[in-house]
């Protein structure tokens, strides 16, 4: 436990490691809120660390975006999917083995102590450690939608979409498209048909057209009729389950543990906010937040932390699944 800072008067002034040991030894109903920082260890970065892919999109500057934060805006994607299909690799979960930060969050539910774990990852990783009271509030690559008809599909439907850095179109939407130019193709063959029967006294603007005109038709533009991950972008709200989850939780948690988040994301960064004020906080995060003030804060890396608070519990966090090393 590297550092450790404040912590309001709710608290007794003694050590505050000593707090969150204790906290965390009689809490019956915690709340995770976790983000980006408890999946840099298994190999995904953040989005805002030195070394996250706001820096990363910044420093290969390949995108030509106005800022990186554009990526994951929905205007953006709408007019320019091109763009993210081509990245959207990079961060596609694949083979990455949960962190014991996922893995002491199954601790929390195995000791039945575990609230809810919301998490504003993408990644699935608590699914994969086992946890299953997690709401993914920022959704996942597990389903897809798409923008226009807003069907739902199984996220595997664009994985090879994804992978081969092309922009998935609906399936559904696709043939409604279709069905539309081919009805303007006989729109078209029959007033051409119909000009031919009438003769050239009878000239109209459309006189000389031939086949070839068709070609005017507007080529399939991909928008709308796209298929975006159901991964929540900047410009989306969020599924209304995080307000209904929240409205329900904040009634009964006793202790909130953020973990891994610089707090920066609106809603999920107000939750502390609807907590009441009587509920304790701990947060642990390589790096400090300065627009709120939590109580207890923990900073350093989060594996190490989790692990250091379960030493002193005598907690053993559950190994990765499918025997795979950390
Ligand atoms: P963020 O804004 O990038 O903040 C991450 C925080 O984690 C930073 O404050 C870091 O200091 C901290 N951090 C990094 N490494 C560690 C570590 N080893 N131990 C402790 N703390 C660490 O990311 P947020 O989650 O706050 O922002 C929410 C965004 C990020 C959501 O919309 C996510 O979808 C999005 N995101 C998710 C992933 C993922 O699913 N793994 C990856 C990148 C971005």
């Amino acid at each position: 436990l590297s550092r450790v800072l404040r912590r309001r008067e709710k608290l007794p002034q003694e050590n505050t490691v000593d707090d969150a040991v204790r906290l965390l030894s009689t809490a019956k109903r915690i709340i995770v809120l976790s983000g980006a920082g408890i999946s840099t260890s298994c190999g995904i970065p953040d989005f805002r660390s030195s070394t996250g892919l706001y820096a990363q999109l910044q420093a290969e500057g390949k995108y030509e975006l106005d800022d990186p934060q554009q990526m994951f805006d929905i205007s953006y994607f709408r007019e320019h999917p091109e763009v993210f299909y081509s990245f959207a690799k990079q961060i596609y979960p694949s083979n990455f083995v949960p962190s014991p930060c996922h893995r002491w969050i199954k601790l929390l539910e195995d000791r039945g102590v575990l609230l809810r774990n919301y998490t504003q990852n993408i990644d699935t990783l608590e699914s994969l450690a086992g946890v299953t009271n997690v709401l993914q509030c920022h959704g996942s690559f597990s389903t897809a939608s798409c923008l226009r008809c807003k069907d739902r599909m199984p996220g595997s439907v664009i994985e090879p979409y994804i992978m081969s850095q092309r922009i998935p179109y609906c399936p559904k939407c696709r043939p409604q498209r279709d069905a539309e130019i081919a009805a303007i193709k006989a729109y078209r063959a029959q007033r051409r048909a119909k000009s031919k029967s009438k003769g050239k006294a009878k000239a109209t603007w459309d006189d000389d057209e031939t086949e070839d005109d068709d070609d005017d038709i507007p080529e399939w533009s991909g928008e709308p009729g796209i298929i975006k991950p159901d991964i929540t972008f900047f410009g989306q709200a969020l599924d209304s389950e995080f307000d209904e989850c929240l409205f329900r939780d904040r009634e009964q948690v006793d202790l909130l543990v953020i973990m891994g988040t610089s707090l920066k994301v609106a809603p999920v960064s107000e939750v502390l906010s609807h907590i009441p004020h009587s509920v304790p906080q701990i947060f642990i995060n390589l790096t400090p937040v300065t627009h709120v003030k939590p109580d207890i804060c923990l900073l350093g890396d989060a594996d190490s932390i989790v692990t250091a608070l379960s030493d002193r519990l005598g907690w053993s966090i559950p190994p990765p699944p499918h025997g795979d090393a950390a």
